[in-house]
């Protein structure tokens, strides 16, 4: 019989032994390699970030739900598994798990699934590309993300390049603010929209280095604020993509998803395919490229984090 958490949860050794030894870790999540990206590209990515954040001196911690069991530290045949099987595997958020973990069957984890895992480990920091957040027309469609929910409880910092326009940036803004979640931007004073450098909305406070974010953790954590934070990272200058290019190729591809009619999980992987197909890859190679960048400051901000404990 299958008595306890820890029934329910792995952790590898690698993983084990750096947070005991307060070495940085930076968690990773698994639904932007089975549904974010297409095969080999998400493989080939999930590996890249993965080298990007250990040869920044910090440990990656990919997490997926693998025969029952929350995975974190799961290894490189396990993300090509995910990655080959793509939207095979089932995408898990936070409604997802018990079933899940009781089958034992596998699942690609969320931004919000991630930061349960992240948590359960012990892991501060996870970097990602967008987070889910208020779709636009949720007005009607009640469509927000559990992401946004598990920001509000759960204690664990999610790097980001802010969220694209598929959502309603404004709104997601304004529910994290109802929630208590802080949002950082890296370098900006704007909401950074993934592919794009700007939004239009501003974040909360600027910061400049990772040491001042790591701070602000260090305090929610010893004043028992409870929740995490968000830090948006600005795609690099270099690889950013024209504004009112993405703008018409996202409402394209909304359009596109309303007239077929696509809701509920389905709608996010839809309106990534989509608009990849709409900007001939290039949105690919921007995605993977914004990726990397917040793999590199979560590895900073895990650092800066360690020096304080
Ligand atoms: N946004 C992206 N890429 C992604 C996702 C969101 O730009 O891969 C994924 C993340 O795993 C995120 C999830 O947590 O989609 C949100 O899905 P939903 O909106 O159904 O909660
Ligand atoms: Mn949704």
């Amino acid at each position: 019989m299958k008595m306890n958490l820890n029934d329910y949860l792995w952790i590898s050794e690698e993983v084990k032994q750096a947070l005991a030894d307060n070495k940085p870790v930076v968690a990773l999540e698994s639904t932007i390699i089975s549904h974010g990206m297409p095969y080999p590209q998400n493989v080939e990515t999930a590996l890249l970030v993965e080298k990007t954040v250990r040869e920044c001196g910090a440990v990656p911690a990919t997490i997926a739900i693998i025969g029952g069991k929350i995975s974190v530290g799961i290894s490189a045949n396990q993300i090509e598994y995910l990655g080959k099987k793509g939207l095979k595997v089932i995408k898990a958020s936070r409604r997802d798990l018990p079933v899940l973990l009781a089958r034992g069957e596998d699942g690609a984890t969320t931004v919000a699934t991630t930061m349960i895992g992240a948590s359960l480990a012990g892991i501060k920091v996870f970097a990602t590309g967008g987070i889910g957040g208020v779709h636009r027309g949720a007005e009607t469609t009640m469509d927000i993300s559990a992401d946004l929910e598990e920001l509000a409880q759960t204690n664990v910092t999610v790097v980001c390049a802010g969220a694209k326009s598929i959502l309603d940036l404004g709104l997601t803004l304004e529910y994290l603010e109802t929630k208590g979640v802080t949002v950082i931007g890296f370098g900006t004073e704007e909401l950074p929209a993934f592919y794009c450098r700007k939004s239009g909305f501003k974040v909360d406070y600027r910061m400049d280095t990772a040491n001042e974010i790591a701070a602000s953790i260090h305090v929610k954590d010893t004043c028992n604020l409870i929740g995490g934070m968000l830090v948006a990272n600005p795609i690099p200058e270099e690889y950013a993509m024209n504004e009112e290019e993405m703008a018409a190729q996202i409402d394209t591809a909304v359009n596109m998803a309303n007239e077929l009619g696509i809701k509920g999980k389905e709608i996010t992987p839809f309106l990534l395919d989509k608009i990849k197909t709409l900007t001939e890859g290039r949105s690919l190679a921007a995605n993977i490229q914004l990726v990397l960048n917040n793999a590199r400051l979560g590895a900073a901000i895990a650092t800066e984090l360690c020096k304080i404990k």
